[in-house]
């Protein structure tokens, strides 16, 4: 009976043609308000309007950059604040690494480097700050002997040197130049010159401006690791007294907690004079400047009065805790290896498996063993501890979403079987293999990323996942399943054969 569906319809079109005046009524009384005032500001006497104008432009502006404020997204640092590990963990961790055949040589490194310096017993003092700042000039004012490349152009130091100097008192420092930051794909320089940055006892930040917010980050990275650092205002020529003063005090203000000392220096450049000559004639010259370091001399002494043995803890500190990221790190990508391996191995067990029983459906899941031991060696790889109750639990409840969409699933496969006109000969069977191919290449995929993420067996989370893969699959995946069906039905002939 249609009747009744008459009215429903008839009052949802009048409460849109309702809506729709509204809305009609709404601006007309906008626009009606706004060209009176408009009319009322443009009446009002010139010393009136202009200050009105003007306060609305401030305010509109201001409510601009509030919306930009809580719109914009969220800026994602990639320096994370270290996290504190003892040698004895980072040792263990590196152990269990090695175990499961990762590639450890570069932590390894990492931690003899460490030792190395530390038996030499020489202070290390990195050179740190965006390219073109004036490290390499600083390391030829500190240590004449050596003349590292200088250049107007950003990024002409590509790799870390090292250069004996000395201070006022005699002692010595071992002073690394490194590549600059902020390049346009530089990241690899700038890892380099970081990695630079926490092997030395001390650090000196260099700068020619005010800092970005780019800079802002990294010295606030840099400060984490509590080690002494020096806020240094380089090519400190370009600014007059008062701007240099004011940019001074603006360091002092946002970066005192930071840096341990602040202090204004030149390390070169060249600068131009005219010279009159004996003829009476003046002629342009341009020649490199005296550098004027003798605020950084003097507070670098002061920062690295402790020597050595006294800066070694907050030094050792920084490199554990680069070392023992990069273990996690390495962990995680270890993990999504073995992981990988062990989907395959279970995808083709569950092919071998479902080609040899013929069994339509998603009960290899709950009845087989094969679920069973998949959950646990993922679990195991991300060290997951998982009780029998939940992985029961956990394939029970996957088992129900296979069973629901068993038909996407066979579907799937039957595109796969397309794709390899090879397989499709090979009967009905190999329809079902690849179809429970797929839900294991479903189910291990998912469970190693829930597992990745949340560290523990969510299996709602799992489920999501799962639904995910079956409902899109991609070209590759059910290529690769189906690869591995065939190269399953190839060794059984060879096997058949022998
Ligand atoms: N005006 C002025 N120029 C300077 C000063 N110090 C360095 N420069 C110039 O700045 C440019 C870059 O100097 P470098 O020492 O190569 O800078 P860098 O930080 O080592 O650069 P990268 O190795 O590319 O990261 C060169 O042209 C220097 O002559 C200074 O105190 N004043
Ligand atoms: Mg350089």
């Amino acid at each position: 009976m249609p009747q009744p569906r008459l009215p429903l319809r008839l009052i949802f079109l009048a409460a849109i043609a309702i809506g729709a005046a509204l809305l009609l009524g709404l601006v007309v009384a906008t626009l009606n308000s706004l060209l009176e005032f408009y009319q009322r500001v443009a009446a009002l006497p010139l010393w009136l309007r202009a200050p009105l104008i003007v306060a609305g432009a401030v305010m509109l502006g201001a409510l601009l950059w509030l919306l930009w404020r809580i719109a914009r997204p969220a800026q994602k640092s990639s320096l994370a604040a270290p996290i504190p590990v003892s040698r004895a963990e980072v040792d263990t961790r590196i152990d269990a690494l090695r175990e499961r055949h990762a590639e450890t040589a570069a932590l390894e490194g990492e931690l003899a480097e460490l030792d190395q310096r530390r038996a030499t017993g020489e202070v290390y003092v990195a050179l740190f700050g965006e390219i073109s700042t004036g490290k390499s000039s600083l390391i030829r004012a500190l240590a004449p002997a050596v003349a590292p490349d200088i250049d107007v152009r950003g990024g002409t130091t590509r790799s870390i040197t090292h250069h004996r100097g000395r201070l006022r008192d005699g002692r010595e420092l071992i002073l690394a130049d490194v590549p600059g930051s902020g390049e346009v794909d530089g990241a690899v320089h700038e890892q380099l010159a970081r990695d630079e940055a926490l092997r030395a006892h001390a650090v000196v930040y260099l700068t020619a401006a005010d800092l970005t917010r780019a800079q802002d980050a990294e010295l606030a990275w840099l400060s984490g690791f509590g080690k002494p650092l020096l806020l240094t205002l380089n090519k400190a020529d370009l600014y007059d007294d008062i701007e240099r003063a004011q940019l001074l005090q603006r360091f002092g203000q946002r970066y005192a907690k930071r840096a341990r000392a602040i202090v204004a220096i030149s390390t070169g450049g060249s600068e131009r004079y005219e010279r009159t000559l004996a003829d009476g004639r003046r002629e342009h010259v341009e020649r490199e400047r005296t550098p004027e370091i003798d605020a950084l001399i003097d507070a670098l002494g002061e920062l690295t009065a402790p020597g050595a043995h006294g800066l070694e803890p907050a030094r050792e500190a920084a490199v554990l805790a680069e070392v023992g990221r990069r273990g996690d790190e390495l962990a995680r990508a270890t993990a999504a290896r073995e992981s990988a391996q062990t989907v395959t191995k279970y995808t083709r067990r569950a092919i071998v498996g479902a080609m040899a029983a013929v069994v339509p459906g998603s009960d290899i899941l709950i009845q087989g063993a094969l679920g069973t031991a998949l959950v646990r060696e993922l679990a195991r790889i991300h060290g997951v501890a998982v009780r029998e109750l939940d992985v029961e639990a956990l394939l029970s409840r996957i088992g129900l979403t296979v069973r629901n969409t068993t038909a996407i699933v066979l579907a799937i496969a039957g595109n796969a079987l397309k794709a390899f006109p090879g397989l499709g000969t090979l009967g009905g069977g190999m329809l079902h293999a690849i179809a429970y191919g797929l839900v294991f290449d479903s189910l291990g995929h998912a469970l190693s990323a829930t597992l990745a993420e949340h560290s523990a067996l969510d299996a709602a989370d799992v489920e999501t996942r799962v639904r995910a893969l079956l409902a899109e699959p991609q070209r590759e995946r059910v290529e690769r399943v189906a690869r591995l069906a065939l190269e399953s039905v190839r060794s059984k002939v060879r096997g058949g054969a022998d």
